[in-house]
């Protein structure tokens, strides 16, 4: 049961004034279903470094906020949505994400908002690691030099898909439902989930917030510095399945 120790206690406390009231009016178990804290669902994953250890490509500054304060929106506004949309509580974020037509159309769009935005962010931060190897290995580098005939050239068709995104989203390089390397672009915080890809290898976040205070508006500099911060060794391990 996913019960915090915050709200176990909280839960506790209820249960001691549940007692009183059960010893007066025998209503012990509707007070608790009514008054428990719902018990939170989402919990913004860590991000696995410290928020300076991508300097000096991607700064703390930026990291700290986008993490702290955009991911964990996100997961705010899922704990708020949990009992509006009960499958949230019992299915994977992926198993909601691939297949959107099955959320109830009064909270379709915050859930597939946030539920992408989680989805999104928890994917970015695994494929960035201070260190590690500077490019494919094994297995992806072949397919990457077989369906683009370089990294470098996979790269610049990645960062053009990112710059021609307008306004908000993602570019992605991921393995289309054709079992193909393959690059996309996603609005807002669409996933590449819902169209039936096989895997997602690597994302890369093109909202300003994601690189507004250390490059302003030259999206080009931070997407070529961007890269100097890929986890090849995920991106590998995305790529296998
Ligand atoms: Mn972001």
């Amino acid at each position: 049961m996913l019960v915090d120790r915050r709200n176990g206690l909280k839960m506790f406390g209820l249960g001691a004034a549940g007692l009183i009231l059960s010893a007066k009016s025998g209503l012990v178990s509707e007070a608790l279903a009514q008054e428990s804290p719902p018990i939170p669902v989402f919990k913004l994953p860590p991000l696995g470094y410290a928020f300076e250890a991508l300097e000096p490509h991607i700064d703390a500054m930026t990291m700290t906020i986008h993490h702290g304060k955009h991911h964990a929106a996100f997961i705010g506004n899922l704990n708020g949505l949990v009992e509006k949309y009960r499958d949230l509580a019992t299915l994977t974020p992926a198993a909601i994400l691939k297949n959107p037509a099955q959320i109830p159309e009064a909270v379709r769009g915050p859930v597939r908002n946030n539920l992408g935005g989680h989805w999104n962010h928890s994917f970015f931060w695994e494929l960035m690691t201070p260190g590690g190897a500077k490019e494919p290995g094994g297995d992806l580098k072949a397919a990457i030099a077989s369906t683009f005939g370089s990294t470098d050239t996979m790269i610049e068709k990645m960062n053009a898909a990112g710059l021609a995104r307008f306004g908000s989203g993602w570019a992605w390089l991921v393995v289309n439902k054709d079992g193909k390397l393959d690059i996309m672009s996603t609005p807002n915080q669409d996933t590449p989930l819902e169209t039936g890809v096989k895997a997602v290898v690597i994302g890369v976040d093109v909202w300003e917030h994601a690189y507004y205070l250390k490059y302003q508006n030259r999206r080009a500099e931070y997407l070529k510095h961007w890269w100097m911060t890929v986890n090849w060794d995920k991106a590998a391990k995305n790529f296998a399945g």
